[in-house]
Formats: C-alpha cells, sequence, structure tokens
C-alpha cells in the first residue's frame, strides 16, 4: 500500500467526510493493508492533526465529537472483525483496563483492549472517567495480573500515580504488574510514578504484557 493511499484517508479523514473515508478504509483493508498499519499510518495522525485544528482553533469540540465517532465506527463496523480473529489460544491471564478518572477518551484503550483478548487475554475493560478506587476493586475482584491505565490529557495523566499509591495502601501492589499509555504519557512518566511498563501502541502494550505475565510467573 503506497503512502498516497494513508495520505487520501487521512485527508479525508480530516475533513470528516464520513462516507468516503469509510468507503476509502474499507477498500484499504479489502485490498490486504493490515488493519493495524492503517491504525498507525492513516487513523492516528488523522486524529492528531483534528486535534492540532482544535489546538488552532480551527476546529470546535463538535469537530472532535464526529471525529470520535468516525474512528469508532471505522472500528466496529471494519477493524474490529479483523483484529478480533484469536491469535493465542491459551489463556495468558487477566488485564483490568480503563481511562482513568476525569478522561473521557477511550478509543486508544478500545484498541488496546481488543488486541489483548485476540492475544488470548481476558479483558475486564471498566470503560472511560474511572475513579482509583473502582480500579483497586476491580484488581481484587477479577484476580487480575495486569492492570493497563489509560490517559490522553496533561491534566489526567497524574490520576495514575494516585491510583498505583491506592493499590499501595490496599496492600495489593506487589500483586498486580501495572501498565499505563496514551499520547502524553511517556516512559519516563510511566517509572516516575512507580508503573511496571508503558505502551507507546497497542502492539507494544500486548507485547509488553505477555513479557509482564512471563516475568510474574518466574
Ligand atoms: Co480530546 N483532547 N478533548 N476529545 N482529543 C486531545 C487528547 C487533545 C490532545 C487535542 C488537542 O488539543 N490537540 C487535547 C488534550 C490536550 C492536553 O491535555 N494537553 C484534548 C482536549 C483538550 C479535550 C477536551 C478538554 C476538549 C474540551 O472539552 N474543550 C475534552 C476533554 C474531555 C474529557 O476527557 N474530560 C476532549 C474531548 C474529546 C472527545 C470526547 C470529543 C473525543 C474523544 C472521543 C472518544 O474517545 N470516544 C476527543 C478526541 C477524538 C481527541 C483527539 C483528537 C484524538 C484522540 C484519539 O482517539 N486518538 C486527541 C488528539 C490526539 O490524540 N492527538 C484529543 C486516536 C487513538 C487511536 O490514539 O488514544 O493516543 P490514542 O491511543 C493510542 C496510544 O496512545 C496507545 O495505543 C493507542 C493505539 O495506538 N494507548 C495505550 C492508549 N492507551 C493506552 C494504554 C496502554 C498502552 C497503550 O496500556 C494500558
Amino acid at each position: 500500500m503506497s503512502e498516497e493511499t494513508f495520505k487520501h484517508i487521512i485527508d479525508l479523514f480530516v475533513e470528516l467526510r464520513f462516507d468516503e473515508t469509510k468507503e476509502a478504509v474499507k477498500k484499504a483493508l479489502d485490498s490486504g493493508v493490515d488493519p493495524l498499519v492503517l491504525i498507525e499510518k492513516a487513523l492516528r495522525p488523522a486524529m492528531e492533526i483534528v486535534g492540532e485544528r482544535f489546538e488552532r482553533g480551527e476546529y470546535f469540540l463538535a469537530e472532535l465529537v464526529v471525529a470520535g465517532d468516525l474512528f469508532m465506527e471505522i472500528m466496529d463496523d471494519l477493524l474490529k472483525p479483523l483484529l478480533s480473529k484469536k491469535r493465542g489460544v491459551e489463556k495468558l491471564g487477566t488485564v483490568v483496563l480503563g481511562t482513568v478518572r476525569g478522561d473521557l477518551h477511550e478509543i486508544g484503550k478500545n484498541i488496546v483492549a481488543t488486541m489483548l483478548r485476540a492475544a488470548g487475554f481476558e479483558v475486564v475493560d471498566l470503560g472511560v472517567d474511572v475513579p482509583p478506587e473502582k480500579f483497586v476493586e476491580a484488581v481484587k475482584k477479577y484476580n487480575a495480573d495486569i492492570l493497563g491505565m489509560s490517559a490522553l490529557l496533561t491534566t489526567t495523566m497524574m490520576e495514575m500515580e494516585v491510583v498505583i499509591k491506592e493499590l499501595e495502601k490496599a496492600g495489593i501492589r506487589d500483586r498486580v504488574k501495572v501498565i499505563v499509555g496514551g499520547a502524553p504519557i511517556t516512559e519516563d512518566f510511566a517509572k516516575k510514578i512507580g508503573a511496571d511498563a508503558y505502551g507507546r501502541d497497542a502492539v507494544e502494550a500486548v507485547e509488553i504484557c505477555k513479557k509482564l505475565i512471563k516475568s510474574s510467573k518466574k
């Protein structure tokens, strides 16, 4: 697939041309483009441009909402059926996953959930705007091997540290591995707040979760 095709999809997406974008994505997938490559080379960059236009005041909240809906529709109708194909047979472990308190961004988290399930993990998705106590409760209830947290706002990323502190207070921090991710998160930040790992994208998140499971079973 040529860079030109990705650029075409980006252009249509950024202009929020709903049907044409979906049509172009479908055509690319039908021609054999890997759905993950399509996400990372076309859809995620398109979202970044929409975000930049929003920052510059060229787009408003309405456009952010439409862009979110467009991505979710593409995900549900076109990508999920392909990404959900099981790649692993044995159950690898249980992951409790959610977007932190105050944060409503769910697209990246949903991709991570889909990919983890396809790899053989059982995923308990707590949704968005998840308060710390709900994370802790779920880790206990499902005896989770891994806790995954997503944040897209610089104002909510510190919530991840609050959750880790709550795990410590509940005496279960050493029972669960913590992985964090989302656009503003970095490796350094993950280390600073005491997380075990950082995932740059959904593919990396799956690889890291597999490693975390192995290391915890040693
Ligand atoms: Co929001 N928003 N938004 N938004 N929004 C951003 C994040 C922003 C960067 C846009 C901008 O200004 N450039 C900006 C944040 C600025 C900042 O914090 N410094 C912003 C803002 C300001 C806001 C509001 C405050 C706007 C307002 O109300 N005035 C508001 C906040 C609401 C809230 O959360 N309380 C808001 C609202 C929204 C919508 C709800 C309208 C909508 C989300 C819809 C939805 O999720 N259903 C939305 C959108 C769409 C965006 C942008 C444009 C796109 C986000 C996205 O879905 N990207 C975004 C701009 C941007 O990200 N550049 C923006 C695609 C997705 C596939 O990527 O989520 O990064 P991402 O996930 C990746 C990786 O990060 C990683 O893997 C994924 C797949 O590769 N990953 C993980 C994610 N989680 C992981 C977890 C892991 C591991 C990897 O382990 C557990």
